[in-house]
């Protein structure tokens, strides 16, 4: 057991994809949980990456921010000079629809990008090695049951099968080396800091300017969410004491439709139901998520804290108190994003 002791120790940890959002929460999290620990935050600052998500921790003397591509070796190699004891992998593209029409980049940085770092991971002989992968590899649920550890991988979207392939190299990793690798498979994420592409953010920000919210199909998808700081714990516990070579379901057991969703946000913000637009549907749109994480909750103890309506209506109101946050990524090339995911659908579309 002398690793698992060792990573009860301070440790440097580099988190890759620290500008996201996840990557953002995540960094907050380690630093505002243990006096020693200190992060490395590796980050191409694509789209989604905002150093404007780390300002009140940038000039921490445990935090460093090194620019640049997990797919890179050099870049990879450098994040490593300074001694590294673990590694969580946030690092991904990350959007569904984005993969339909670029579908490369998720190749390039979600396989390619986590085998540079597996391999930089063996060679530097790190303690502990997360995964940071999601539900949607298991693909898509009937009206019953649940996703366990031991589904099939099903992906649907380039997105997800990526992400798969990023899970099965890093499982590799520790059944070829000995790499003490685990994988986080969690369900959908909100909370402050997410990228206004996503369902939640983007649909409280459109409220907020008066805008309308394309829901996808009839709405009636099904996602599973937990609060991102929930999520956040379940990284830390894993991270520390995840048995090597375990993949662990993380989620809240919390599923909501995308209309319930979208009926809460209008309802928290004032803002009428004649808003929302039924508009064409995503290629490929899994129907329903459904994460049963007793593996996490049994093995390592961990319980998420956040109840979902209020979780929510915290988040609202970070959005509507962060308007400088958001105003700022909703310009320029977001536009250009905007009109061609959104354009024709919504001059096409129908009330719901
Ligand atoms: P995000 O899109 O907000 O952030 C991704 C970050 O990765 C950005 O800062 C971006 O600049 C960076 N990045 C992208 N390509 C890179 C590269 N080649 N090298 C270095 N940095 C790069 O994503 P997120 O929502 O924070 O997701 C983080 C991780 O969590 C991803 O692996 C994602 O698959 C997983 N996940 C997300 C959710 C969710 O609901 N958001 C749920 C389950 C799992
Ligand atoms: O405009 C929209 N309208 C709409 O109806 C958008 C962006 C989404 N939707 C629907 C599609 C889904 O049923 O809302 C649901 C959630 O969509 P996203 O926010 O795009 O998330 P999802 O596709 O479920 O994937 C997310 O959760 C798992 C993250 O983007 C992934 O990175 C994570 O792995």
């Amino acid at each position: 057991m002398a690793a698992r002791e060792d990573r009860d120790k301070p440790m440097r940890i580099l988190v890759t994809g620290g500008a996201g959002f996840i990557g953002s929460n995540l960094i907050r999290y380690f630093l505002g949980q243990s006096e020693g620990d200190s992060v490395v935050n590796l980050d191409l600052l694509t789209y989604a990456g905002n150093l404007a998500n780390l300002r009140d921790v940038e000039n921490s003397a445990r935090y460093a921010f090194l620019h640049g591509d997990i797919a890179d070796e050099e870049v990879v190699e450098r994040a490593f000079a300074g001694g590294v004891d673990a590694v969580v992998n946030c690092a991904a593209q990350t959007h569904v629809d984005r993969s339909i029409g670029d579908p490369g980049a998720f190749a390039r940085t979600n396989v390619l990008g986590t085998l540079v770092l597996l391999e930089a991971s063996r060679r530097h002989g790190v303690q502990s090695f997360v995964q940071v992968s999601t539900d949607e590899v298991y693909g898509s649920l009937g009206p019953v049951g649940a996703f366990t550890e031991e589904s099939p991988l099903q992906p649907s979207s380039p997105y997800s099968a990526s992400k798969a392939g990023g899970d099965l190299l890093a499982l590799s990793y520790h059944a070829t080396h000995g790499l003490p690798v685990t994988v986080t498979r969690c369900s959908n994420n909100y909370g402050p800091f997410q990228f206004p592409e996503k369902i939640i953010p983007l649909f409280v920000t459109n409220a907020l300017q008066d805008l309308p919210l394309p829901l996808y199909g009839d709405g009636l998808n099904v996602r599973d969410w937990i609060h991102v700081e929930d999520h956040c714990g379940a990284l830390d516990a894993v991270l520390r004491r995840g048995r090597p070579g375990a993949v662990y379901n993380v989620g809240a057991a919390c599923e909501r439709t995308n209309r319930e969703v979208t009926r809460l946000i209008l309802g928290e913000l004032g803002r009428p139901e004649s808003l929302v637009r039924l508009v064409t549907d995503r290629p490929g749109h899994d129907r329903r998520y459904a994460i049963d994480a007793r593996k996490l909750r049994q093995e390592l103890g961990w319980a998420p804290r956040r109840a979902f309506e209020e979780g929510l209506r915290e988040t609202i109101h970070w959005y509507r108190d962060h308007r400088d946050w958001w105003e700022s990524i909703k310009s320029g090339a977001y536009l250009g994003y905007y009109e061609a995911m959104y354009g024709d659908r919504l001059r096409s579309s129908e009330g719901a």
